[in-house]
């Protein structure tokens, strides 16, 4: 099944990967009665006082599925699930994967601009939400949503309040009598290994939105060498805490790495110090993620914790820089080994080792998890620069897939003719073959592992009246990295202040994590010799000449 706007592999690489045995042609929700068949009654997934058995997860994911379809969702239908970290996001997950609806993966914090916007751009047919979540109303929002979307779309609800024009996604989930037909019904219904399994978000865009998709084949031979990469076995305990839309707690190794390998994957809908660590003691938690600046308050709360750590064996860090000397502490403080971790939605994630000695794991972001990734560092000229030398990292391979859905003009930028993806990212490869990340040449801001695109926040903030022009820089922060600054020139005799243009972004239903922290108004702004506002000289403003943003946790 063709998804409109989808880019798929040329046909002779797709042919090699499968001949390479990389792409078995196996929809991921297949796994589901795999795994139940070979684990069916250990515990899979908890959320609190649920524990779910990998048998309760098949048939209750088998009834959302059955259950989606009799309400006209079908393969290649898009679903955009916005749920905490909860059970029923694994279910309605593997739900879509099973019948071959694409869940488009949102965040809790996205309101109206973000799902309005995605959901027009990838013809919503569903939205998925809980009923409140942190004192605000979803459902709500779901249904203003789904009026502005350009298909008629069902909202369905998670929660206790659901009302009469929402549809309760817990009262789909009703597994009596005998699965077998179910389940043979379904499994007619799969969708084709090649088939699109889920759209991820990418962390900045220019102004369109950039939506990845993974197909089964490519996400599950991700997950396959990921769980490789980090020694997911039957005795792992996964703790989800970032949020589980996001490629890395979702599947690198994260909840889908945990239940591949037999493991089990409990979830937390918070990354505050006192619930990880209790949720650490009670379920003896083995292995969890983390991007630097929630790793760096875990380190610092664990002193006077007197929560059990003990069984914590790995933290996987990544999603921003880690300075080497943080990195260091952070291992002794929680009494466990870390892995840092490149990675990216468009695929290539690399990992240091479990066995890689400390200076390694301290100072590198580790080698590609396939031997098929490939990796080429260019300079400015497009030409591969020598061995060990500084330069933006493109990359292509088995689970990178080669454009962004449905916006041909921007993957002619981020893309190159023969299928690179240009990562955006400053990289040196070691003599060793790590990977280690120095910088970025894309026009974005990383707030604790939130990316944010300068360019939508300039195109928000250039539609205040008060505003002539506007640039959006990084602001660097000792806690999470970076935060959003806007400089603005304004019109003559107008008046702006942080509160309005943060308020104005927030009527507009802008996300919280990208409302600028910070203005700075300024009679002009400086120019590049081509008429574009000069980011390196406003950067510099910011931090008084000190160079680029400091890494979080640096000194
Ligand atoms: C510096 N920058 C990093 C690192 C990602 C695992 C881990 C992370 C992500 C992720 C992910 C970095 N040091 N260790 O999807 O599965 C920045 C780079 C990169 C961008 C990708 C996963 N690890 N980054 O962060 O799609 O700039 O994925 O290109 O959100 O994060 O962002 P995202």
């Amino acid at each position: 099944m063709i998804i409109d706007g989808v880019v798929p592999w040329p046909e002779e690489v797709a042919d090699g990967y499968r001949k390479a045995g990389c792409w078995q042609g196996k929809p991921l929700g297949s796994l589901l009665w795999e795994w139940a068949q070979r684990w069916g009654d250990r515990v899979a997934v908890v959320d609190g006082e649920h524990r779910l058995t990998y048998l309760d997860l098949a048939l209750r994911a088998d009834s959302l599925a059955e259950r989606f379809a009799a309400r006209g969702l079908g393969h290649g239908d898009t679903v955009l699930v916005q749920l905490p970290n909860c059970w029923e996001f694994v279910a309605v997950t593997m739900a879509c994967f099973r019948i071959g609806v694409v869940p488009v993966m949102m965040l809790p914090p996205h309101r109206e601009y973000e799902l309005g916007s995605i959901g027009t751009h990838v013809r919503a047919k569903a939205i998925i939400v809980p009923d409140t979540w942190k004192g605000y109303d979803h459902q709500d929002l779901a249904h203003r949503v789904a009026a502005t979307l350009p298909d008629p779309a069902l909202v369905l609800v998670v929660g206790d309040e659901v009302h009469g024009e929402s549809i309760d996604v817990r009262g789909l989930i009703d597994h009596d009598g005998d699965p077998g037909p179910r389940r043979r019904l379904l499994d007619e219904w799969a969708p084709a290994g090649s088939d699109v399994a889920l759209f991820l978000l990418s962390g900045g865009t220019t102004g369109v939105p950039k939506v990845i998709s993974r197909t089964h084949d490519d996400y599950a031979y991700n997950i396959r060498r990921v769980v490789r990469a980090c020694d997911f076995d039957l005795d792992t305990v996964y703790l989800a805490v970032l949020p589980a839309g996001h490629n890395f707690p979702l599947a690198n190794p994260g909840i889908l790495g945990a239940l591949h390998a037999g493991g089990r994957a409990v979830l937390l809908p918070s990354p505050r110090p006192e619930p990880v660590f209790a949720a650490i003691e009670a379920e003896r938690v083995t292995a969890t993620s983390a991007v630097p600046a929630v790793a760096i308050t875990w380190a610092e709360a664990a002193a006077n914790s007197t929560r059990d750590l003990s069984s914590l064996q790995y933290v996987h860090i990544g999603g921003s820089t880690l300075a080497p000397e943080t990195a260091a502490r952070i291992g002794p403080a929680l009494n466990c080994k870390i892995q840092q971790v490149y990675g990216m939605a468009e695929g290539l994630i690399c990992y240091t080792r479990t066995d890689a000695p400390d200076e390694i794991a301290h100072s590198t972001q580790g080698t590609p998890i396939s031997p098929l990734d490939e990796l080429l560092v260019v300079g400015p000229d497009g030409l591969a620069v020598a061995p060990g030398e500084i330069g933006e990292l493109l990359t292509r391979g088995p689970y990178t897939p080669r454009g962004y859905v449905g916006v041909p003009a921007q993957n002619s930028v981020s893309f190159t003719p023969d299928g690179w993806f240009r990562t955006g990212d400053l990289v040196r490869i070691t003599a060793e073959g790590n990977v280690v990340v120095s910088g970025r040449v894309k026009d974005l801001i990383n707030r604790g592992g939130e990316k944010i695109s300068a360019g939508e926040i300039e195109t928000l903030v250039q539609e205040l009246p008060e505003v002539a022009e506007v640039a959006a820089v990084p602001l660097p922060d000792p806690i999470v990295g970076e935060r959003v600054c806007v400089f603005v020139s304004l019109h003559p005799g107008r008046e702006l202040t942080l509160a309005g243009v943060a308020a104005a972004l927030t009527d507009r239903g802008v996300a919280a994590f990208k409302i600028p922290e910070r203005l700075e108004v300024l009679p002009d702004l400086p120019h590049t010799p081509i008429g574009k506002p000069d980011k390196k000289v406003l950067s510099l403003l910011l931090t008084g000449g000190e160079g680029p943003a400091a890494a979080p946790g640096s000194p």
